[in-house]
């Protein structure tokens, strides 16, 4: 068959991305079969992380919710709404990490504890991310909002210099945020790799008396003001969509709410029925509403996956529950920082139009670690050995596919203090007594004769009250040994291994 060769200039008036798969299918089948509709772009992709939002704040999760949420109601609606998804960690830095690589942030320095806001950047500059497999699929990236995984590779952050490596070196075009925890300082907003301003200024601690508007003392740049950061992540996020171009868009938004201190705006004071915690959360909720309004309004909607979840769950105490009959974990037991379920367990929810079922719920047992090998998966490209060494492709379940058994073989949780919990079907076995977390008792020393650890049947005992330990040493062994094959091996997802040698 002759083959069809087009004048060299021809091809300079294309781009390069249509051209190139016709010539290809020329060259190999001929131009008679080369009449197929091109593949239609992949979506663009919205992750919007909650910072400490729990898994009864929205009222699809909880219908005696306390606190209106309209907008993650709608994506509920509109999207399918998981009620078995985990942060890979119970607090901040580590969750961040493993949805951003992943991979479990205890496979890096950070043993327990989260970072500070003159940390270093915590990410393998080498590593390639989910910003990065995604830009590699031809993907504008953008980060806006709260960042909290280490900036430079200075023993001590420098403001005044590059801040560098970062987001902008880690797979993101463009990155706007602050550096940490919104009670960390220095309080400064950066753009890209640069202070905006530097925090030459310094505020006092905020009142001790009153978790609600807790935040350390420290720098702070001038004109840096604490309520105007949830708003301004939200302005900064809708400006992205709206002048978003023509190629597939990847935007991250991890807000700093409703993360303490909480810091609601004239407009949602008395929003809610559950103080100024929950009139934070549902101005979490109204900026939900702007991002969704922003993609219908810029007319990408139907052509744009999100996914709303929290990166741990609520710092919601028992005299919080009392205070305003609202459980902000549910009837998970513990709250953020614990090894148990409130700290941990997540609302997630994906709007994927035409894909993912509307209206749907999946019992799925997921974690945010899957974002990476997910979106690899929809965006065609290939996830190597060396990366997302923890993620599992969840497409099959978004579609609402019938799945024959769970995704993931078995799933890792970690507590802000290090202790590790690991979870297959209904069993979840953690490696020592208490919470590992914020509520007391954290530590508990095993008295003779008694269980090292904790194992619950989830199914039958949701609240984790019965301690099964002595009663199945053989869901024990098996486990414990599957958790030490995780730690000790690098990786916990079936790899590609080798190339074969033909
Ligand atoms: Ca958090």
């Amino acid at each position: 068959m002759k083959i069809f060769l087009f004048p060299l200039r021809f091809p300079l008036r294309f781009p390069l991305r249509f051209f190139a798969p016709l010539a290809l299918c020329a060259l190999a089948v001929g131009w008679a079969g080369c009449g197929e509709e091109p593949a239609p772009p992949p979506p663009n992709i919205v992750v919007i992380l909650a910072d400490d939002m729990g898994y009864g704040d929205a009222g699809s999760w909880n219908a005696d919710s306390k606190i209106p949420t309209p907008h993650i109601d709608r994506l509920a609606a509109e999207g399918m709404r998981f009620t078995d998804a985990h942060s890979p960690s119970s607090v901040c830095t580590p969750t961040r990490y493993g949805l951003l690589t992943g991979r479990y942030a205890w496979r890096t320095r950070l043993k327990h504890g989260v970072l500070q806001g003159y940390d270093p950047n915590l990410i393998d500059t080498t590593r390639l991310t989910l910003p990065g497999i995604l830009r590699q699929a031809g993907y504008a990236t953008a980060g806006v909002g709260k960042w909290h995984l280490g900036l430079g590779d200075a023993e001590r952050t420098d403001y005044s210099r590059p801040l560098r490596p970062g987001p902008v070196s880690l797979g993101f075009d463009t990155y706007f945020g602050i550096p940490s925890s919104l009670d960390f300082e220095p309080y400064v907003w950066f753009e890209n790799d640069r202070a905006l301003a530097l925090p030459t200024d310094s505020i006092a601690a905020s009142r001790p008396c009153c978790k609600e508007d807790f935040f350390r003392g420290g720098a702070i740049a001038p004109g840096f003001r604490h309520i105007d950061v949830l708003p301004r992540t939200f302005e900064k996020s809708v400006e992205y969509v709206m002048q978003a171009g023509d190629r597939p868009f990847f935007l991250y938004v991890p807000l700093p709410a409703p993360h303490t201190p909480w810091l609601p705006t004239e407009p949602f004071l008395g929003s809610s029925g559950a103080g100024t915690y929950g009139d934070f959360t549902a101005q979490v909720d109204a900026g939900v509403g702007d991002i969704l309004d922003a993609l219908d309004e810029a007319g990408v909607a139907e052509h744009t996956l999100v996914v709303f979840t929290s990166d741990n769950g609520a710092y919601w105490e028992p005299e919080d529950m009392e205070a305003f009959d609202h459980r902000a974990n549910a009837d998970w037991r513990g709250m953020k920082a614990d090894i148990h379920e409130g700290g941990h367990r997540v609302p997630f929810v994906v709007r994927w139009p035409g894909k993912a079922p509307a209206g749907s719920t999946s019992d799925e047992l997921i974690s945010l670690v899957d974002l990476m090998a997910t979106f690899a998966a929809i965006a065609g490209q290939a996830l190597p050995d060396d990366a997302g060494e923890d993620s599992y492709d969840l497409t099959p379940a978004l579609r609402g596919e019938f799945l024959d058994g769970p995704i993931r073989e078995a799933t890792v949780h970690h507590s802000i203090n290090g202790v590790f919990a690991i979870r297959q079907g209904p069993w979840k076995l953690i490696e020592g007594l208490g919470s590992g977390g914020f509520t007391h008792p954290v530590f508990v020393e095993p008295g003779p004769g008694e269980p090292s650890g904790q194992l619950y049947h989830l199914g039958d005992d949701p609240g984790e009250t019965n301690n099964l330990y002595a009663m199945h040493p053989e869901v024990v062994e098996r486990l414990s040994a599957l958790l030490d094959r995780y730690r000790e091996q690098g990786y916990s997802r079936p790899l590609a291994g080798p190339a074969s040698p033909d």
